[in-house]
């Protein structure tokens, strides 16, 4: 697997908007159902994998190069002691979206820990444990770039309406 996906199906030749970062290419299982929905939202992304504890100067050069060409959010993907949304809410003033990874012997809670719980000041908006965490991270990030967009709000609130007609 490339540890470099740049995608943008959403628009043409496109600056991302949300940046996905993964701890480890082992994260990437959790993202796939996170992906279509930025999409459907019309959200352009780049997909990154990057550690912070083995990676930091590619961590640190991916977020300044990213907010520098304009992207908007950061969600960050990681498990055990995931360290990754702190660090990369240290890195920006974007705002951060935290996806605990049931990597590991204690299945999610050490990561859930490790992101939920950061120091006042630094904030992670934390979300689920896993695919339904990523997907939400899709959510809240399309929520979030809403308030300034018509386009993005019109596609939260079609979403929206499909979830009350059923829809998973
Ligand atoms: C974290 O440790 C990653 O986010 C991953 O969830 C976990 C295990 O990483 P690998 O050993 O699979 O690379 O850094």
């Amino acid at each position: 697997m490339a540890d470099r996906k740049k995608i943008s199906r959403s628009g043409s030749v496109s600056v991302p908007r949300v940046v996905v970062l993964l701890g480890s290419a082992s994260d990437l299982p959790v993202i796939e159902k996170m992906l279509p929905l930025l999409d459907r939202f019309g959200l352009p992304y780049l997909v990154e994998i990057a550690s912070a504890h083995r990676q930091p100067d590619k961590l640190k050069r991916i977020v300044k190069k990213t907010e520098k060409d304009g992207a908007e959010i950061f969600v960050a993907v990681a498990g055990m002691a995931a360290h990754l949304p702190g660090v990369v809410a240290s890195l920006t003033a974007r705002p951060v979206i935290g996806v605990p990874v049931a990597s590991g012997p204690l299945a999610g809670v050490d990561a859930l820990l490790s992101i939920v719980q950061m120091p006042p000041g630094v904030p992670v908006a934390t979300v689920a444990v896993g695919s339904a965490g990523a997907r939400n991270a899709a959510c809240l990030a399309a929520r979030i770039l809403a308030l300034k967009d018509a386009k993005v709000a019109a596609a939260v609130e079609e979403y929206r309406r499909e979830l009350a007609r059923g829809g998973r």
